[in-house]
């Protein structure tokens, strides 16, 4: 190429790269594509300190800081509650979980605490032509209270508008522990059907409390139920033998799902909803993954969940479909080390901080509770930055319902789809958080935590509650890991803050009994 023309091609690209960036950077929800593809991508407990470009220094989650560092990384992004169930609940319906009192830690066999007639994130995206596909974690409920695990179990993901699903029905550490692929156990054999008990024990069936021999790892006397593949939970549960999953294959088995179904929508837009099971007990990395993090089983499944999200970002990449895909990360609660068996997660922490700078983890209404890993990523359209508006999980039904042009329905969901898209910091006003059925009002920096009973620190979890029988009220822009407070150094930030709190929740937290630590 004769020199000149080669110094054309060098000017013509830069002026076209340059004029998609500007582009990119200008994007607003008027432009961008209306119909790109979105996965979510929800980890399990995964705390605001778990990931590297959140500050984590012991171990590397190099996937999930390309996600990060190339998108929009949340520093205010917040589940709605500090458990599983209720923030899923609030993900799909747009709906505040305390709104709904099923919206609690579900056992195995409750019943779908989502009403099949109400708008839900992904019956919306299918009103607009899109696929939806659910695989990982449920934790909703399945069935109306009497599930027969041999036949159809409905209703479940499929009712409230998923049209594919393959799906854990509860938590790892639950049973029943089999695959459910639209409604039916995956590999169910009629001859050995499955019964399951929250209640009592089938009879002759062994457990980790009766069965220590059986066990290759620990559980506390409620994960000392039914043993499958070694491990005990909690529950009971008969027969279903060669449904039963492997724990250590589950990260694979549902990346692999993953993928395909990414490759067979990949000719319509699609919502892919990916519930990873991981850090959640029983903590059970796949042997390529264990010692990689030095941490023990919890930070090993950190890096197996982590290169799970890599393999993803490959198939969307071969696919050609980065590019037309927005992608959301987060949590569904914050983190806990101890949750229920001897995997050596306190022992092995080392310098290591699950929660970040913040204070609480699991279960609590402290930040750490709450406040997790959020991330945004659509390459070439979102333009990377660190957003510090305040966002929550439920926001995404009505922003995305924004996105796909959608009719924007009347729920606690805010639309701030420009948000999402990096083109303002104009979050939410405020909160309601949500931790074991206390809630707690975040407005602008402050945060106002009512009076609870029940101990302040849950001594086996080693974890904060949040429980005080004082007010309490802390400037988080100033004292993030809410050591200081205001309470009464600043009686007219509580009132004020008290006033409007009570508006929007009403006054019958107070009501709120001690709270459950299941
Ligand atoms: C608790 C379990 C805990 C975990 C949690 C749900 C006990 C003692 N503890 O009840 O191990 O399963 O429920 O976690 O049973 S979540 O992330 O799905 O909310
Ligand atoms: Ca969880």
């Amino acid at each position: 190429m004769k020199k000149s023309m080669y110094l054309v091609l060098v000017i013509f690209t830069v002026f076209t790269s340059c004029k998609n960036k500007e582009k990119a950077n200008n994007a607003t929800t008027q432009e961008v594509n209306k119909q790109p593809n979105i996965i979510f991508i929800y980890a399990d407990d995964l705390g605001y300190g778990d990931v590297s470009a959140y500050g984590a220094t012991e171990f590397s989650t190099p996937n999930m800081d390309k996600l990060a560092n190339g998108g929009v990384k949340f520093t205010n992004g917040y589940a709605t509650s500090a458990t599983c169930s209720p923030s899923r609940y609030a993900l799909l319906t747009g709906m505040y979980p305390w709104r709904n009192k099923k919206a609690k830690i579900l056992e195995g066999s409750a019943p779908l605490i989502i009403d099949t007639e109400q708008k839900t994130l992904p019956k919306i995206l299918k009103s607009q032509g899109y696929k939806t596909g659910i695989v990982g974690k449920w934790h909703l409920g399945l069935g109306d209270g009497d599930v027969n695990w041999n036949g159809h179990i409905s209703p479940g993901p499929n009712e409230v508008g998923f049209d594919y699903s393959y799906i854990m029905a509860a938590t790892q550490d639950r049973v029943p522990t089999v695959y459910i692929k639209n409604g039916f156990v995956e590999n169910l054999d009629p001859n050995d059907p499955i019964e399951v008990s929250y209640s009592k024990n089938f009879e002759g069936e062994p457990t980790g409390t009766k069965n220590p021999e059986l066990l290759k790892m620990i559980g506390d006397p409620q994960h000392s139920n039914s043993i499958n593949n070694g491990v005990p939970r909690i529950g009971y549960m008969k027969g279903g033998t060669s449904a039963k999953w492997i724990d250590e294959d589950m990260a694979d088995t549902f990346l692999v799902k993953a993928q395909n179904y990414i490759k067979e929508q990949k000719n319509n837009p699609f919502f892919l909803y990916y519930a990873l099971q991981q850090p959640h007990v029983p903590r059970t990395p796949h042997s390529r993954f264990v010692g990689t993090s030095g941490m023990g089983p919890r930070g090993d499944v950190i890096i197996e969940a982590d290169w799970c999200i890599g393999e993803l970002l490959k198939t969307l990449e071969t696919e050609g479909l980065l590019e037309n895909t927005l992608i959301v990360l987060s949590s569904d609660n914050g983190p806990v080390l101890d949750d229920g068996y001897a995997d050596n997660a306190v022992e092995k922490l080392g310098k290591h901080k699950p929660w970040g700078e913040l204070r609480g983890g699991k279960y609590s209404l402290l930040e750490a509770g709450t406040r997790v890993p959020f991330v945004t990523y659509w390459k070439g359209t979102i333009e990377p930055q660190v957003s510090n508006a305040l966002v929550s999980q439920v926001d995404l039904l009505a922003s995305l319902s924004e996105l796909v042009d959608a009719d924007v329905p009347n729920t606690d969901s805010q639309n701030l789809m420009d948000v999402f898209l990096g083109k303002t910091n104009n979050g939410r006003e405020n909160l309601i958080i949500e931790a074991t059925s206390r809630t707690a009002f975040r407005q602008g920096n402050w945060v106002l935590i009512p009076p609870y009973k029940g101990p302040a620190v849950n001594k086996i979890k080693k974890i904060e509650t949040g429980n005080s029988k004082e007010f309490q009220l802390y400037n988080l822009k100033e004292d993030i890991g809410q050591e200081t407070n205001l309470a009464k150094t600043n009686p007219t930030k509580l009132q004020e803050m008290i006033n409007k709190f009570e508006a929007i929740r009403g006054t019958s937290y107070n009501d709120t009994q001690e709270p459950v630590f299941k």
